[in-house]
């Protein structure tokens, strides 16, 4: 289903006087927001490949209508979402549920949906029905060395997907990891999987990057191979310059300080980017921004800080993608709802008066210093993230517009409503 801009058009004029006494009042508080405008057009985000369709948990999924049940449609879903907000031009792709069946057309199909191919994923936590080998006990950690050899081989196939699509980096998310006492030698382990990272990392080519994605536990529950940003990093700086440690909102253990995980690991010049989720309990995998908001703010108030101390490119410096799991919300009003909550923290990260919060801090001013947060995460910018979209030529209101439009019945009528999406 492709959207025309006619029906947007038509959409922005019936919003159009409410959203203007909005802005025009948002511009009178708000000193730099022209700036914070052209940032937040320029801004991406990319959206998965296995969250287009309902997810579930051991216990249940209870599938919905008019999913995607192949590549092509997860793309032409991806091209609606972008076509609405203009922040969610790029797919990052996961395999092998989402093998390219035709390079070329899948390319054309991206050129003519404006998307572009974000950081591809391997897949070493399951066992494909035609697989040799179990990963039962882990991948490039397993004492087998025929079993590392061939999760070795499935990330060099993965990288030629990506090379072929034109993906510049490899998230390598492993489960390995061990569910009780004395099952697993630590060093072991790690040694085996920082011998096969560094295999994988030999195919990179020249312009890649391998991003090492940390998780506290799950599927494994007493330790994972790869279990926090200590160990990420590790691996990383023995790998070399081309390996970066990838933060997942929801792979923290309860209460850990995410922001400040990410100054340190901007500053180590070793932030790969983020799978942006939110969760109440573990790895939730919720609408980003929908349990906490204010650490969302705060992260971006360290990403915004460390980034312009390092002179980096906000849009293209950093690897900027959703991670999540929708299985009680329509994917896609789901996917609108946390782009929508990811430009709001960076516009409001851009708003802080850095000036003064740095002088707050030399003085140990605390009270100054949380007011100037608390008063700039208090601000709503929603006008100036609507004024983004409007000028970059999407719909003031995507799921009014979502809605108003019948999109999903649409898709159910073109899809039928037992499609079944790959992923999680
Ligand atoms: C692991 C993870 C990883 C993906 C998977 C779908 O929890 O976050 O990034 O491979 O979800
Ligand atoms: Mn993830």
């Amino acid at each position: 289903m492709r959207i025309d801009q006619e029906q947007i058009h038509q959409h922005n004029s019936d919003m159009q006087k409410l959203h203007q006494k909005r802005f025009d009042f948002a511009k009178s508080e708000i000193p730099n927001a022209e700036a914070i405008i052209q940032k937040l057009i320029d801004f991406n985000v990319a959206i998965p490949s296995w969250a287009l369709g309902t997810g579930g948990t051991r216990f249940a999924r209870f599938s919905g209508a008019g999913e995607p049940g192949n590549l092509e449609q997860k793309m032409e879903d991806i091209g609606l979402l972008h076509a609405l907000n203009n922040s969610s031009g790029a797919i990052s792709l996961h395999i092998p549920w989402d093998i390219p069946s035709d390079y070329g057309v899948i390319k054309q199909l991206a050129t003519d949906l404006n998307l572009k191919f974000d950081a591809m994923n391997s897949n070493t936590f399951q066992d494909q029905k035609d697989q040799a080998l179990s990963y039962k006990f882990g991948s490039l950690q397993n004492t087998n060395k025929a079993i590392r050899k061939q999760a070795i081989e499935h990330n060099i196939e993965v990288i030629q997907h990506g090379i072929e699509l034109g993906s510049k980096a490899l998230t390598v998310w492993l489960s390995d990891g061990s569910c009780f006492p004395g099952q697993l030698n630590f060093r072991k382990a790690f040694q085996n999987t920082l011998e096969g990272l560094h295999e994988i990392y030999a195919a990179l080519p020249s312009d890649w990057k391998v991003f090492v994605e940390y998780k506290a536990f799950e599927p494994n529950f007493y330790s994972m191979t790869i279990g926090d940003w200590g160990q990420s990093l590790l691996y990383a700086n023995k790998l070399g310059p081309k390996a970066f440690t990838l933060v997942d909102l929801g792979h923290h253990l309860p209460n850990a300080n995410i922001e400040q995980i990410v100054a340190l690991l901007i500053m180590e010049e070793k932030l790969a980017g983020f799978h942006f989720n939110d969760s109440k309990y573990g790895d939730d995998d919720l609408t980003v921004g929908s349990i906490k908001p204010y650490q969302l703010f705060l992260i971006f108030n360290e990403l915004v800080e460390g980034m312009d101390a390092r002179g980096l490119n906000h849009a293209t410096d950093l690897g900027w993608m959703i991670d999540a799991s929708h299985n009680v919300k329509d994917p896609l009003e789901d996917l609108l709802q946390s782009v929508e909550a990811i430009m709001l923290s960076y516009a409001q990260a851009l708003l802080v008066d850095r000036a003064s919060l740095n002088n707050a801090q030399e003085n140990n001013d605390v009270v100054a210093a949380q007011e100037i947060l608390q008063n700039t995460f208090r601000t709503d910018l929603r006008a100036l993230v609507a004024e983004a979209r409007l000028r970059a030529g999407g719909a003031l209101d995507p799921i009014t517009f979502y809605r108003n439009n019948k999109i999903r019945t649409g898709l159910i009528k073109e899809r039928g409503a037992k499609t079944v999406a790959t992923g999680l």
